[in-house]
């Protein structure tokens, strides 16, 4: 075979050593890792003007943007957020796991830059057209509305970037271990990481099936089936949330790690939920198509309701493990009073703790158990398109995912940016403020959608239609819940950028000394870093606590699903 000289050799790469973590941390890496995250920043600024705009607009009473505007910043919100935001913090996420948490080099920056690049040009492309108004089509692009040819070619520039930044990630972990940069097996967040990206490369083929054919249909260059665009846009849009899901789920456990020093409980089984992921998760896509024509019963039911609740069975694993080794690693520092101490006594102030469980709660409790309900496919039929289901992803994406993400920042500042983090006070009550905010967000989507409101849909009381809107009036009272929810949690977001930008550009250059950014503990990493050994396990360093939080949360799924059930039998009236 002959052998593959790596774009870039050993000797060429230069180093620094992470005083507090021991890390050897490739430069070229450091430098791709800050730029990615920046432009992560400023895309989650835009959108979350955008995110204003809109909620004041849904909220009936101020009713603000123009029904042109409305679709035109929709259309902007769910592209710079659901993909800007979120894929380059994770191609950040990806070049830190990769090269930073092996020690190893990162091979290609010359092409990572290009890739960064590409990203950048698509992104500001979509942006560009979106706001010129030639491209009203939100974030599905559903055929047959059309947009003006270069809106999809922003959106395949932007995947073409990021999948070379997958590949690119795969080669340096395949070198890292050819030259055994690190000992034992790969740590679980690159190993989560991993699986987010092979997830990463199935979508992204998909997306180029979705959006190469429709910006030569968009030219006039062929025809095009909607039935069909539409199921191989979902097999990207769907896996991209699972993408989400892995890289938000590898977050958790660090961050787990970085502020209470937990160790999963049993490493094998989460490695195991993450194979689950990879295995059943694209088969979940179908639950967008489940009021389609043309697919069976037969086809939707086996989709949506049976082998997806393997990749579920994976999150419920995540779920028991993460909060578990929590409570395994508080219980060991003697907080072993009743079931709860060791949560009470949790390190509230410190923004990675309060975002890890905020995240987790919001995650689990309302996305989680939303998304099974609606995913449902009887069940979907009293769900589809109602505001029900921004209020389902506003809990997993915004909630969860994008909370995780916040919290994960403030610890890269002295990391990696190797500035003083400013403004820590803001910092610590950011996920409070953020999360709550959040809370309102979904709940009010959902109680109002649950009573008809339809999604994307400017105007509720449907004032110019020729039929009578059946929208009760309670409807305005949850939709100003989600306003004022709204701005609750602009105001959170709001408070992470000035933290995070006042931090980057004007913190005080210096060398990370302790791992924490609030807490009196200086490296959580290296007190408490005590593998968790079966025996040790039993009497008062058990998480019972856990168990019983666990039950409770099966106890409201299950109230929950079945409540939609029978709100599903009074739907129709047979006569
Ligand atoms: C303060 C934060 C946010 C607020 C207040 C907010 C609010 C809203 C509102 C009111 C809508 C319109 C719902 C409808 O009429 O159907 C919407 C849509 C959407 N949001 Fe957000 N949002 C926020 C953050 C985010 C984030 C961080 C993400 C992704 C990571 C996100 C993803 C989306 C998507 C994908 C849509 C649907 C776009 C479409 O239908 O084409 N949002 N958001
Ligand atoms: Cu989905």
């Amino acid at each position: 075979m002959a052998t593959l000289t790596l774009p870039r050799p050993e000797d060429k790469a230069e180093f620094r050593t992470c005083p507090v973590t021991a890390l050897k941390v490739d430069l070229a890496a450091e430098r791709l890792i800050k730029a990615n995250a920046v432009a992560a920043v400023v895309f989650s600024l835009i959108g979350g003007i955008f995110a204003l705009l809109l909620a004041l607009t849904r909220w009936q009473v101020v009713h603000l943007l123009p029904a042109d505007w409305f679709y035109r910043i929709l259309t902007g919100h769910g592209f710079d957020m659901l993909v800007a935001w979120i894929v380059f913090f994770e191609i950040a996420g990806l070049y830190f796991g990769g090269a930073v948490m092996l020690n190893a080099r990162l091979i290609g920056p010359k092409i990572a830059w290009a890739a960064f690049g590409l990203m950048v040009t698509g992104a500001t492309l979509v942006n560009v057209i979106v706001l010129m108004g030639k491209a009203d089509v939100m974030f599905t692009a559903y055929l047959p509305l059309k947009a003006h040819p270069l809106f999809y070619l922003g959106v395949i520039l932007f995947a073409v970037g990021a999948l070379v930044a997958v590949i690119l990630f795969f080669v340096t972990i395949v070198v890292a271990k050819k030259e055994k940069t690190y000992e034992g097996s790969m740590p679980l967040v690159t190993y989560g990481l991993t699986a987010a990206a092979m997830i990463a490369v199935y979508t992204l083929l998909s997306g180029a099936v979705a959006f190469v054919p429709a910006l030569f249909w968009s030219l006039g260059w062929m025809e095009i089936d909607p039935a069909f665009y539409r199921n191989v846009f979902w097999s990207f849009g769907h896996p991209a949330q699972q993408i989400n899901l892995a890289a938000m789920v590898s977050i958790w456990y660090a961050l787990a790690a970085i502020t209470v020093g937990a160790n999963p409980l049993n490493e094998k089984l989460s490695r195991t939920a993450f194979i689950l992921y990879i295995l059943f998760i694209n088969l979940g896509s179908a639950h967008h198509l489940l009021v389609d024509p043309g697919y069976s019963f037969l086809w939707k039911v086996t989709n949506t309701s049976y082998a997806m609740y393997l990749a579920v069975l994976g999150s419920l694993i995540h779920a028991f493990s993460i909060p578990g080794a929590i409570e395994v690693a508080q219980r060991r520092k003697g907080y072993t009073k009743g079931l709860l101490e060791w949560l009470r006594k949790g390190p509230w102030r410190e923004p990675g703790f309060s975002a890890l469980v905020i995240s987790m709660f919001l995650f689990g409790w309302i996305g989680g158990v939303t998304g099974v309900t609606i995913g449902t496919e009887q069940i979907n039929l009293t769900a589809h398109n109602t505001m029900r289901l921004p209020g389902h992803f506003h809990a997993t994406v915004v909630s969860g995912t994008t909370l995780a993400f916040m919290g994960l920042t403030y610890y890269l500042i002295p990391l990696i940016f190797r500035r003083e983090l400013k403004l820590k006070k803001w910092a610590s009550w950011q996920p409070y403020i953020f999360g709550g905010g959040m809370l309102l967000v979904s709940v009010g989507m959902i109680a109002s959608g649950l009573q008809g409101v339809s999604r994307r849909h400017w105007d509720v009381t449907f004032a110019q239609a020729p039929f009578q809107a059946a929208v009760p009036s309670t409807a305005q009272l949850t939709l100003g819940v989600m306003g004022i929810g709204a701005l609750i949690a602009i105001t959170g977001g709001v408070m992470y950028l000035v933290v995070v930008l006042a931090s980057v550009f004007t913190g005080k250059k210096q060398e990370a000394h302790r791992l924490t950014l609030v807490m009196e503990q200086t490296n959580p990493l290296v007190e408490d870093a005590i593998p968790n050994v079966g025996k040790e396990m039993e009497g008062d360093l058990a998480p019972k606590g856990t168990f019983v939080i666990v039950l409770a949360f099966l106890m409201f799924f299950v109230i929950y699903y079945f409540s939609n059930w029978w709100l599903l039998g009074r739907a129709w009236i047979i006569k």
